[in-house]
């Protein structure tokens, strides 16, 4: 069955991989599950026919027959729960995987999140700066508590797993920040990330867009 994802037809940050659409092509390239893409206008986003999809008006979606789900993090899981390569077969194993997975968007990424809302929305109010420290300080503390943990291993348990589709893709929003530069571990780890094959043909899949977009 043809597996379709939904993307940004211009992504906002120039085909850097840094839409959520990125981290669903990611996983169906590492389980090697070929896919189309629906790319859709800021405006085709609201309308009622994406919206039958994706209530909130948002990309990434999965269709696959008569399933459609939203939610970049449900379809990893749903990716990795039916092709192998991104769990591991050992049932406590596979918990934890999917722990990371959590781990990285409901721990981690919020005050990512946070930091990037704040420039778009209150870059021009007096007290930013000191909003923005205050973001910066909470990102630093969970960089600091990953770094302890993940230590000098590869992985964040064991093999690669979804878990550290999700994480890499959470660290690779603060990149740009700098903030990532004070955990040489953690940097390196986006690195190994960033040098996976998968990664490297999502990326190109993801920037082909943008890229055809610019020229037309
Ligand atoms: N929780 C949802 C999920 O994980 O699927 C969140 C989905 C989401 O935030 N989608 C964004 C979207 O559709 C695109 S990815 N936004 C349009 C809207 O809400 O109207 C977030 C994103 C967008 C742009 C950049 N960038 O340019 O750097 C980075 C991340």
């Amino acid at each position: 069955m043809t597996i379709t994802i939904t993307a940004f037809e211009r992504s906002p940050d120039r085909g850097k991989g840094l839409a959520r659409d990125m981290r669903v092509r990611w996983a169906l390239e590492e389980v090697r599950q070929p896919y189309d893409v629906r790319l859709l206008s800021f405006k085709a986003m609201k309308e009622p026919a994406h919206l039958a999809f994706q209530p909130f008006g948002q990309i990434p979606t999965y269709e696959e027959g008569d399933l459609a789900i939203f939610e970049s993090g449900a379809i990893v899981l749903h990716i990795a729960q039916h092709h192998a390569g991104l769990l591991p077969d050992d049932a406590n194993a596979r918990a934890r995987a999917i722990t990371w997975m959590f781990a990285a968007l409901t721990t981690i990424e919020p005050p990512i999140v946070d930091r990037e809302i704040a420039r778009y929305l209150e870059g021009d109010q007096p007290w930013y700066e000191q909003r923005r420290s205050m973001i910066d300080e909470r990102i630093r503390k969970r960089l600091k508590e990953l770094s302890a943990r993940l230590g000098d291993a590869d992985w964040l348990d064991g093999e690669f797993s979804a878990g550290d589709l999700e994480m890499v893709s959470v660290l690779l929003r603060v990149k740009g920040s700098g903030m990532l530069d004070d955990y040489p571990n953690l940097s390196a780890y986006v690195a190994r990330g960033e040098a996976r094959p998968a990664y490297k043909r999502a990326f190109a899949a993801q920037l082909a867009v943008f890229t055809a977009a610019s020229a037309g």
